[in-house]
This record gives C-alpha cells, sequence and structure tokens, in this order.
C-alpha cells in the first residue's frame, strides 16, 4: 500500500474555515429559529461592478463567436494584463516579466510552496492566515505539532506589546518570511519604516520574504506603502501575492497575481524568477481567458474607482464593528479592540478567556459566527477576529445583538 504523506499526518486540525463552517451548521440544525449572521470568513458579500461584469460577459459571448474564440493561453497570463497590473499598482518598481497571473493568493502560496520545498526554514507572523503554517506542513518544510507550535517553524509574536510587529532578531539566516500587510488577522499595516527594517534585515541574512498583499486595496493612510517594492532593496528579497478577491469581489471568480522580481536569487545564484516560470508552465494552466478580461476591466478608470467604492464601504462597516466593541458593554468585558482603518479585519481581546470558548458564546447568545484568535496561531488566543465583510444591514444588526453580549 501507498504510504500517506506525512505531511498530512503532521497536521493537528482541519483547515481553519471549514471547521467553523461546520460548528456553524451544527448550531443551525439544533436551533432552527436562528438567523445567523457572518462576520467569520473574510469572503465579499456586494455585487460585481456592473462594468467588469459586462466586460467578462462581452469576452464570454466572444468565445462563442469564430473570431472570438481563444484556447490555452500563456500560463503566465494575458501580456495586456501583466503589463497594466505593473503600470497601475508597480509603476518604476516592477515590469510585466516580473507579474504572473493565477487563480488567486491562496493558490500561489501553495506553489510558491513547491518552489522552495522541504528543506526551506520558515518564519511567519504569530497570528498569521493559517495557510503559510498549513502548507509548509504538507510540502514537509515543518514537522510534527509539538503542542506549541510546528517544529521547523518560527512563530514570530506580533502582539499589543510590540504594536504587531515582530522581532526579526529571532529569524535564522536564509529563513523564508511571510508576512501580510494589512495583516490578516491583526489588521496591523506596517509602516515605511517596519518595511525597511524587514526588507533591510532579509537582504543581510539571505532571507526571502513572501509579502501577501492582499489586502492592500484596504489601505487608506496616504503614507503606509501599498506594495514591498516601494522599499528600497525589496526586489533582491522578496516576493509578493496579491489578488482581485477582495479589492473587486473576485473571490468566488478568482483571480490573482504575484510579483517575482528578476534580481531574486538563490543561494547558488540562479533566478527565483526563473524557476517561478517553470512552475507556473509546468503545475498552473493560467487563469481563466474570461476572469482575466474582467481583471483588466478592474483596472482601467472606471473599474478603479469601482474598486474604491467597493472597499470603502466594508471600511465603514469595520468602523461600525469597531465603535460596537468600544461601547460600554465590552468595555465591561475588558475587550480591547484593534481596527487600524486600512484592513477589513476589527482584532478584539477578551482577557482571561480561550477564543473557541468566546466564538461559541458569540454563536450562541447573538447568533453571530466570528473567527476565533488561536486559530490564526498560538498568540491568537484570547483573540477574535470580527470580519468586515457583510451587508450593511446585517452589520448593523450583528453590532445590536453584540452590544447585548454577556459572558
Ligand atoms: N491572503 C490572505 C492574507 C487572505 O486573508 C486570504 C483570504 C487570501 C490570501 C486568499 O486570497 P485569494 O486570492 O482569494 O486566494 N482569507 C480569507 C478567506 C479564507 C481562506 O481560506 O482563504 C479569510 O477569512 O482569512
Amino acid at each position: 500500500m501507498i504510504k500517506r504523506n506525512t505531511g498530512f499526518s503532521n497536521l493537528t486540525a482541519g483547515y481553519l474555515f471549514p471547521e467553523i463552517a461546520r460548528r456553524r451548521r451544527e448550531y443551525a440544525a439544533s436551533h432552527p429559529e436562528a438567523k445567523i449572521i457572518s462576520l467569520g470568513i473574510g469572503n465579499t458579500t456586494e455585487p460585481l461592478s456592473k462594468h467588469i461584469a459586462q466586460a467578462m460577459s462581452d469576452y464570454a459571448l466572444g468565445l462563442a463567436t469564430p473570431e472570438g474564440y481563444s484556447g490555452y493561453g500563456d500560463e503566465q497570463g494575458n501580456t495586456e494584463l501583466r503589463q497594466r497590473i505593473a503600470e497601475v499598482f508597480y509603476p518604476n518598481m516592477a515590469d510585466a516579466s516580473e507579474v504572473f497571473i493565477s487563480d488567486g493568493a491562496k493558490c500561489d502560496i501553495a506553489r510558491i510552496q513547491t518552489l522552495f520545498g522541504r528543506d526551506v526554514k520558515v518564519a511567519v507572523q504569530d497570528p498569521a492566515y493559517p495557510v503559510y503554517v498549513d502548507g509548509s506542513v504538507v510540502v514537509g518544510a515543518a514537522g510534527a505539532n509539538n503542542g506549541t507550535g510546528y517544529e521547523g517553524i518560527t512563530y514570530l509574536p506580533c502582539t499589543e506589546d510590540n504594536d504587531f510587529f515582530p522581532d526579526l532578531s529571532k529569524v535564522e539566516k536564509d529563513t523564508l518570511i511571510y508576512f501580510c500587510s494589512p495583516n490578516n488577522p491583526t489588521g496591523a499595516t506596517a509602516t515605511r519604516e517596519q518595511l525597511q527594517k524587514l526588507v533591510d534585515f532579509a537582504n543581510a541574512n539571505g532571507c526571502i520574504i513572501i509579502y501577501d498583499a492582499a489586502y492592500f486595496a484596504f489601505i487608506r493612510d496616504p503614507s503606509l506603502p501599498k506594495t514591498i517594492f516601494e522599499i528600497p532593496g525589496a526586489k533582491t528579497c522578496a516576493i509578493e501575492v496579491n489578488s482581485f478577491s477582495k479589492p473587486v469581489g473576485f473571490t468566488g471568480v478568482r483571480l490573482g497575481w504575484s510579483i517575482v522580481p528578476n534580481e531574486l536569487k538563490f543561494a547558488d545564484g540562479s533566478s527565483v524568477n526563473k524557476d517561478w516560470n517553470r512552475v507556473m508552465t509546468t503545475l498552473f494552466n493560467g487563469a481563466s481567458n474570461i476572469v482575466q478580461a474582467g481583471g483588466l476591466a478592474a483596472l482601467d478608470e472606471q473599474g478603479l474607482k469601482d474598486m474604491k467604492e467597493e472597499v470603502d464601504y466594508y471600511l465603514e462597516n469595520g468602523k461600525l464593528i469597531k465603535a460596537t466593541l468600544d461601547g460600554e458593554n465590552f468595555k465591561k468585558l475588558g475587550v480591547q479592540a484593534y481596527f487600524t482603518g486600512n484592513g477589513p479585519y476589527v482584532w478584539a481581546k477578551f482577557p482571561g478567556k480561550k477564543s473557541w470558548e468566546v466564538f461559541d458564546a458569540i454563536l450562541d447568545k447573538c447568533h453571530v459566527v466570528t473567527t476565533p484568535g488561536s486559530g490564526f496561531g498560538p498568540a491568537g488566543e484570547s483573540f477574535i477576529r470580527f470580519s468586515s465583510f457583510g451587508h450593511r444591514a446585517d452589520i448593523e444588526e450583528a453590532c445590536t445583538r453584540l452590544s447585548k453580549l454577556e459572558l
């Protein structure tokens, strides 16, 4: 018989979000009267921009004509879209040969793990988006969980004590560092100075940063960098993964991109961009051409305007949630809530409580689904993540219910 990939036996729990969905289903089955509202998974809820939908519809209809039909495209993506992404988001920072179009940031993170293989050392912010750690375990770059975390992973606590920016001195030389800003789940958005520190550290220590900028479109403070490539030195030490999911509601449509600089090298001097090109051409067959037409529409004048409006809507939701968590009721509970206004998540500490315990209490008493902070790593214990993705009326209703929460 074929042996199981030890990476899977090393994983200690199921993936976080299906586990939350399972608990929600179970609760709903035993409480059919409950009108459950989700502030859990960061899933977009507002309709697509008509402009973008029209572009995809036109492209799809064109496929039904002899002139408009096309089959496989370039695996790295439509040249025009690669150019447009470089121009719009990375002026003087990256060119089209460094842009790779994909079916989303999560899928790129998984493929990046095949790029570095099982022998790489890994460091993550703690708490962090679970895919960095779970994916590393699956490919064997991390071992078993010893109760405080997976062997081979350096956890870098990001807490209120360090203003949610990690102490890099714990990172060994030649480590792959996952860094997410605006951060999921804490919402912390790194400043120029902080990112310069990170880049300088990586360059000095042979590290490569996997910079997840999936929430870049939420940054409203003009002093904060939207891409790691705004930082001098980043091109010799960083890869950026990014996505249309949150900016234009493509969570179901699926479209993302990565930037792998031509200057970035492995220890033997070989090009990371060339190997990434090999991964993308060999293990991926290109993003849907219909969806790429939508991506192009998202980056023209109208598309960019629609993007801003859509993100503003969610940011407004975030403010409502933050105001609720700052209210009298939560003060009594000793809750401290963090919301930067530059990301979609509100991160709240419930002192003395376990995250899953608070999750269950909020589900049971308010019929609101949240995400337990401990699901993002050991330093997330006692925290709850509130997502600001939702229809305004649902957010308002959830806030009304939350403001009466008793624990
Ligand atoms: N990167 C970060 C930091 C994310 O939070 C998410 C989604 C992604 C990437 C995924 O981007 P795609 O381009 O759509 O693949 N995080 C959500 C959804 C959960 C999930 O498993 O992706 C969340 O609630 O954290």
